[in-house]
């Protein structure tokens, strides 16, 4: 039998080494889902033109929140919060600071398609290994984050010409975050069955699909990209 087949049949939802990683990995998808809430409802406030559909995306998302707990209280597992705040910091710190200086154009960039993409990669990737009960949820979930990144790329393709400047200083200033993100969850996605190099390629798909139906050409896409191996 193939190696890969014996290691997912041994995928044990109720070991201590599984319930140990999933205390993490739950609590950094209940804390995205948190601090995609609260990005949404401040967009909200930046864009009063579409300020009802965003607060419409906000309650989706402390919707996704409560049905990832509910995966957690379904294993017995305890979310470690304190360590999810840590891992978004990065992220929250330059949302904020975007957001004080009325940036609508990095706002979008930061929560509508790095943290979106982030998401669409992380739950394609763990629906098949994921137990059933979790499985559901997270099928539910993943469709309406494609809608997120959506609202994200129609905004940004109609003000193209404006937002370009601002878009690649603000990917070069947190793509690199991400990759030091999924650094951070590499061990305990493998003990899920989760691989980094298959979260890589997923997000960089999903990412670059959503620069390519802004407006940016496959060069500028190439380049964009490369600024996220540079150091923030
Ligand atoms: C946006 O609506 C929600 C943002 C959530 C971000 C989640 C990122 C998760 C990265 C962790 C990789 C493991 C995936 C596990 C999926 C349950
Ligand atoms: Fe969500
Ligand atoms: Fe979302």
């Amino acid at each position: 039998m193939p190696q890969l087949t014996d290691e997912f049949k041994e995928l044990d939802f109720k070991s201590e080494t599984y319930k140990d990683a999933y205390s993490r990995i739950n609590a950094i998808v209940i804390e995205g889902e948190q601090e995609a809430h609260d990005n949404y409802i401040t967009l909200a406030g930046l864009l009063p033109e579409s300020h009802d559909d965003l607060i419409r995306l906000s309650k989706m998302e402390s919707r996704h929140k409560k049905g990832f707990e509910a995966c957690g209280r379904n294993l017995d597992v305890t979310p470690d919060l304190q360590f999810a705040k840590e891992f978004f910091s990065g992220l929250h710190q330059n949302f904020q600071t975007a957001a004080a200086e009325g940036k609508v154009v990095t706002c979008l960039l930061i929560q509508s398609l790095i943290i979106e993409c982030f998401a669409i990669a992380a739950y394609n990737i763990y629906i098949p290994v994921a137990d059933a009960f979790a499985r559901k949820i997270t099928e539910g979930v993943v469709k309406e984050e494609y809608s997120h990144l959506n609202f994200g790329e129609v905004w940004l393709k109609e003000h193209f010409t404006e937002a370009k400047a601002e878009l690649e200083l603000a990917n070069r200033h947190n793509l690199p975050i991400v990759w030091k993100m999924l650094n951070k969850v590499e061990g305990d996605a493998h003990t899920m069955a989760m691989e980094k190099d298959a979260l890589v390629e997923d997000f960089m798909i999903q990412y670059g699909e959503a620069l390519s139906n802004i407006g940016f050409t496959t060069r500028d896409i190439m380049r964009l990209s490369a600024y996220g191996l540079i150091a923030a």
